[in-house]
């Protein structure tokens, strides 16, 4: 069974994390959730960084807001491919400090940074990561494009 694990730095993340838990769910994909502050808990970062590929794990989605460390440190730790979500917070100025935080990462330690609150992508990716090698995935994933196709199709219908 492929398995995501979804981490945020704070539980006040969780209201924007959830739309990835959801999504993740609703593509029958096992989800392992949990916090893990890079500044608060940073020896749960590194374990949690080092041991995720040996526990099963196969894509890691990190969101985190303001000075948001979290998926940088993940990725320089581990060898799974990691989702930044960068998450408007109460500490974050407008956003953009969590974005550029999260995305501006060094050669050689890539993040995956979706876009502002935008958990849902980020569960999307993972399991287009886990898709690539998983035909149930793959063939899952299929589908809901199809249907984000007749949603508009049938839209247009309406007008
Ligand atoms: C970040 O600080 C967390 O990821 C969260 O987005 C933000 C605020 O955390 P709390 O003060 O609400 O715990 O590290």
């Amino acid at each position: 069974m492929q398995k995501v694990a979804i981490i945020m730095g704070s539980k006040s993340d969780l209201p924007v994390m959830q739309d990835a838990i959801d999504i993740l769910k609703e593509f029958n994909i096992d989800v392992e959730v949990d916090i893990v502050s890079a500044h608060r808990t940073p020896e749960k970062l590194f374990d949690f960084s080092k041991n995720a590929h040996t526990r099963g794990i196969n894509v890691i989605i990190a969101g985190a807001g303001g000075a948001a460390h979290l998926p940088g440190m993940v990725a320089s730790l581990s060898p799974l491919p990691v989702i930044g979500v960068p998450v408007k917070s109460s500490n974050s100025i407008d956003g953009w400090d969590s974005v550029l935080s999260i995305l501006q990462m060094p050669g050689g330690v890539p993040v995956a940074t979706v876009a502002l609150n935008g958990a849902k992508n980020a569960g999307i990716l993972a399991a287009q990561i886990i898709g690539a090698s998983n035909k149930t995935v793959l063939n899952t994933i299929i589908n809901y494009k199809e249907g984000l196709k007749t949603k508009v199709i049938e839209s247009s219908k309406n007008l």
